[in-house]
């Protein structure tokens, strides 16, 4: 039995979930997440890494449909409650999956693509009360999870993790950041990037403790849960600091006074996947009295560095390696520079690194160099911890802490009939850290940015659709006729 629901079996009357204000335990998790595997096995011994496909919200069926697939012996593939169609279809297609596990309110979206696929399309809330059957023995070397990340190519690609890297991931922040069974956290990031998965949820139920979901992030109510005496832990990307920030700015000075007295009794505030802005970090310290703790992860890897919890968090900084993952900054002579303080790539080594990436035997080789897997991310070694600069491609965009490729929007852009060629840039952002921006070069001048906007949203999630629109005449290039995006960048100022 993977470890993760072995320990399930210490904690069982403690709470496990809190979702929709019900509390789920440890031992309701256990039962419900066996009767959904008996499902997904429908008689077979062994999903034998079959990709099964979920499209649930943040709840306790989400989690119960995860760890039935992993106690089925299946690849567990979190579909985004946020996108379209036809991102849903490029994922399903991809993983060449054979299951799809949804709650009620995807029924409809999603049964013709089952059909025409001839995939088993599983309802989550009728899969509840099978009686207990035999589980399979899952070897911890086996294929656990696909999560689909986009990067410097146009299409996302799977990264495949597998129980064993997913079971270091989470020790080694249990370890790090002094995870108890005491612990109390509210999820409200989306369970399709490890940042929710393994930082929150996992970590939390692996220590035997409470995760409590919202739906979507809300300020007020983030605000009403941080000041209601309950947690302990609170964890999130900078722009939703930012989002509590402008919340508590504007209240009246009595609430100010109620909200910033009931925060100081978490424990633990963690910021990452996106650099956190030292005003940021700044004014939430004013606020709350907590530095936040701010580390540096990737889906490839999981978290590889952290300030430390109970010394120095610097700001501006993402600390040191967490134990047992191995870091060495590499410049583009392929020369370790983290003793002599210059700029290199952070390349990582570790049990934490991920498998492959799904079906792209090419792609994975080429993400290595000399056994290190490459991050694209720029540091400096400085004074002891890591800085980060920035990423060494101009193609990815971090928004909100979304990761976005620039080449997947031009190359939609482009199929738009008035859009004869196009270029996209991060541009940034106070509240987003970056923002999307396009540069179109339209066939004649009746383009409407609104109606673009709107023809985008049937095929991209919201959060990918450029915010900011230029015209131009020609793109800027360099003598290669390369599109010089710095340049362009520039324009939209
Ligand atoms: C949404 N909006 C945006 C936007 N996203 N505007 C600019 N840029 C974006 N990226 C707009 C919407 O169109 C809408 O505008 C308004 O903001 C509110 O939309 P929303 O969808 O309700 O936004 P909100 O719920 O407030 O979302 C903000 C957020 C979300 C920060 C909660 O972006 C989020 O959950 N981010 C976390 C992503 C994450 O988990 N990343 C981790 C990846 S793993 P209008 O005009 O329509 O009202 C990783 C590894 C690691 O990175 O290290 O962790
Ligand atoms: P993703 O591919 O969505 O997992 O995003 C991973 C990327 O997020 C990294 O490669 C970094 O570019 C970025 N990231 C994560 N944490 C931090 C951080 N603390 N500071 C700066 N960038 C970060």
């Amino acid at each position: 039995m993977i470890e993760l629901v072995k320990r399930a079996e210490q904690f069982s009357n403690r709470t496990a979930i809190v979702s929709n204000q019900t509390a789920y335990s440890f031992l309701q998790l256990l039962n419900v997440s066996g009767s959904i595997a008996g499902h997904l096995l429908d008689g077979s011994e062994d999903l034998r890494e079959e990709r099964v496909v979920f499209l649930v919200p943040p709840s306790f069926e989400y989690v119960a449909t995860q760890w039935a697939i992993w106690r089925a012996g299946g690849i567990a593939v979190p579909l985004c409650t946020l996108h379209p169609l036809p991102s849903l279809q490029y994922v399903i297609e991809d993983t060449a999956a054979s299951i799809l596990v949804v709650s009620e309110e995807y029924k409809a979206l999603l049964s013709p693509l089952a059909k025409t696929r001839n995939m088993r399309l599983l309802l989550v809330g009728e899969l509840m009360d099978k009686p207990m059957v035999d589980l399979p023995e899952v070897a911890l070397d086996r294929r656990a999870m696909i999560l689909y990340t986009s990067g410097t190519t146009n299409l996302p690609k799977g990264v495949v993790t597998t129980h064993k890297n997913i079971q270091f991931q989470i020790e080694t922040l249990v370890n790090a950041w002094e995870w108890d069974r005491d612990d109390h956290i509210l999820n409200i990031l989306p369970l399709h990037h490890v940042h929710g998965i393994i930082n929150v949820l996992s970590c939390a139920l692996w220590s035997g403790a409470c995760c409590e979901f919202l739906p979507k992030f809300d300020a007020e109510k983030v605000w009403q849960k941080l000041s209601g005496g309950q947690l302990t832990l609170f964890m999130a990307v900078p722009t939703i600091y930012f989002k509590l920030i402008a919340f508590w700015d504007a209240a009246s000075t009595k609430e100010k006074e109620r909200l910033s007295a009931g925060v100081k009794a978490l424990r633990l505030m963690v910021s990452g996947s996106a650099a956190l802005p030292v005003p940021v970090l700044e004014k939430w310290r004013t606020i709350s009295t907590h530095t936040l703790l701010e580390r540096y992860g990737m889906t490839e890897i999981g978290m590889a560095l952290s300030n430390a919890y109970r010394t120095e968090r610097r700001p501006g900084h993402v600390g040191l390696p967490l134990p047992g993952v191995a870091i060495r900054l590499v410049d583009a002579n392929g020369k370790d520079v983290k003793a002599t303080g210059e700029p290199g790539e952070i390349q990582i080594k570790g049990p934490n690194v991920f498998k492959e990436y799904w079906r792209k035997p090419k792609a994975t080789a080429d993400a290595y160099m000399d056994g290190w897997f490459r991050s694209g991310d720029v540091a400096i070694f400085n004074d002891g911890m890591f800085k980060i600069l920035g990423r060494d491609s101009v193609d990815i965009i971090k928004s909100g802490g979304y990761k976005i490729s620039a080449l997947e929007i031009e190359d939609i852009l482009r199929r738009h009939p008035q859009i004869k060629e196009c270029a996209v840039v991060g541009i940034p952002d106070k509240e987003w850290g970056e923002i999307v921006g396009a540069s179109l070069i339209t066939t004649d001048e009746t383009v409407d940015f609104d109606q673009i906007k709107k023809w985008l949203k049937e095929l991209l999630p919201a959060y990918k659709i450029p915010r900011k629109f230029i015209i131009q005449e020609e793109l800027p290039r360099n003598t290669l006729g390369k599109v010089t995006k710095k340049v362009l960048k520039k324009e939209f100022e």
